[in-house]
């Protein structure tokens, strides 16, 4: 007998089939049980009458418990009534295993009773839709990159020096060689990719020592990281722009039922069409002053300040043009305003923040080393990256898309701890 998964049922009706996976409810009415069948593509519903099936397969429905694993053979049956439109007229049911009492039951569960169960909320049907949605996104950000002549070129996890501050760096001895670090961000690699092969981009989990404890923060998170040479900050903005419409649409069209799911107001993300409002941070510190926020020009922006500027668009705003005092030390400066850094960060609506970090890099050999030293940091440790400007340098951009954020905001979820299978965050590295 055919085995086959419930999302492809619609292709098997009036046909025999076996479907495994485990108990999701169960429900009985007078002669007739019910056994719901979660195999991890749906559910669906197997009926078996008193009478029509041995009463030997009858009795399994009383032992079977929430989550314990077993098969169902049947007829797959067109029924409009049933959860996805199918249901299975059952012949025979296997149990493999009985499973002990289920430690998340229909009922409210707090969030830190879940996180610590996370190995089993995980098979819950909004888990299933969040994470359905995260894989869609990472196939987006895949097809965009491969479809458009971008090569993948990996950076390395363990590395020798900081690429975002040294604030938040986790650190571990490294053999003879003295102290390693966790990569925070892959771009100083993928600068090294984009003068090699023209345009690259790297995509790997990064990691920030953060001991803030917000909606929008983990200590390991995914990022994807293009980098093109011959390309400026507008360049840069053109690309993001495209990226991030590019994503939400393929979401928008393959998740429908998954963003449904989540009671997901899609409107927003159908608004997600170039081309994105550019503002300079000039223009975002006078709408934060005109909305009566003590902000000053020079500092950078915060949560708050991210929320009060995005809810001012319907779709994601660039932000460009930062002080470089409080940027990072690679970012070029504004050969108009030498003040201000060639930086660009990307902000959500709906107050989801920043989701995108991104500048033209500095590529003058001379200046590069002046920032390095007034950034206190080690010149030895930069010297590969130096080689760069030594050797043909150009103009060269790229950004930082985080996945979690991105996927936080497209499911329209409140915090990034459900983005992401096992999250790690300042207080939680278990399971
Ligand atoms: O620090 S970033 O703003 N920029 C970079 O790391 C650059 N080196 C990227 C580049 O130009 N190649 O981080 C980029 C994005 C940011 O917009 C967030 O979406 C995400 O990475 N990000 C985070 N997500 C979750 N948790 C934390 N702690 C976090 N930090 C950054």
């Amino acid at each position: 007998m055919k085995r086959v998964y419930i999302e492809e049922l619609g292709r098997h009706v009036g046909e025999e089939v076996l479907l495994q996976g485990w108990l999701y409810n169960k429900r009985s009415s007078g002669k007739i049980r019910f056994l719901l069948l979660r195999d991890g593509t749906g559910v669906v519903q197997g009926v078996m009458m008193k009478g029509a099936v041995p009463e030997e397969t009858f009795v399994k429905f009383d032992d079977l418990t929430q989550e314990s694993s077993f098969a169902l053979r049947g007829k797959v049956r067109k029924e409009d009534r049933a959860p996805g439109g199918f249901e299975l007229e059952v012949s025979d049911v296997t149990v493999y295993a009985i499973a002990k009492e289920y430690p998340i039951t229909p009922k409210d569960h707090g969030v830190e009773f879940l996180a610590d169960r996370r190995h089993l909320w995980l098979r819950s049907s909004r888990q299933h839709a969040i994470m359905r949605v995260r894989h869609r996104i990472i196939k987006a950000i895949r097809d965009f990159f491969d479809d458009r002549g971008f090569t993948l070129i990996d950076s390395p996890v363990l590395t020798p020096a900081a690429c975002e501050g040294t604030s938040t760096l986790f650190e571990t001895e490294y053999f003879d060689l003295g102290k390693a670090y966790l990569t925070q961000s892959g771009q100083l690699y993928a600068e090294a990719g984009a003068l090699a092969f023209g345009k690259v981009y790297c995509f790997g989990p990064t990691f920030r020592a953060e001991k803030s404890k917000t909606r929008r923060h983990l200590s390991e998170f995914w990022m994807v990281e293009p980098e093109v040479a011959f390309a400026d900050l507008n360049d840069d903005m053109d690309l993001a722009e495209e990226f991030l419409e590019y994503i939400v649409q393929s979401v928008l069209k393959d998740r429908a039922p998954e963003l449904k799911a989540l009671e997901r107001n899609i409107s927003f993300l159908e608004n997600v069409k170039r081309p994105l409002p550019r503002i300079s941070y000039d223009e975002a510190v006078a709408i934060l002053q005109s909305k009566g926020l003590p902000f000053e020009w020079g500092n950078d922006l915060g949560g708050t300040d991210e929320t009060v500027i995005s809810e001012q668009f319907d779709r994601p705003v660039m932000v460009h043009r930062y002080p470089s005092q409080v940027k990072a030390f690679y970012m070029k400066r504004d050969p108009n305003n030498p003040k201000v850094a060639l930086a660009v960060d990307v902000l959500a609506p709906e107050g989801y923040g920043e989701i995108i970090g991104g500048s033209q890099r500095e590529d003058d050999l001379d200046v590069l080393l002046e920032r390095i030293r007034e950034h206190n940091l080690p010149q030895e440790a930069f010297e590969w990256y130096l080689d760069l400007r030594r050797y043909g340098t150009v103009p060269h951009a790229g950004f930082g898309l985080g996945v979690e954020r991105t996927v936080a905001w497209i499911c329209g979820l409140d915090h990034v701890r459900e983005t992401i299978p096992f999250p790690r965050m300042i207080y939680r590295l278990t399971p």
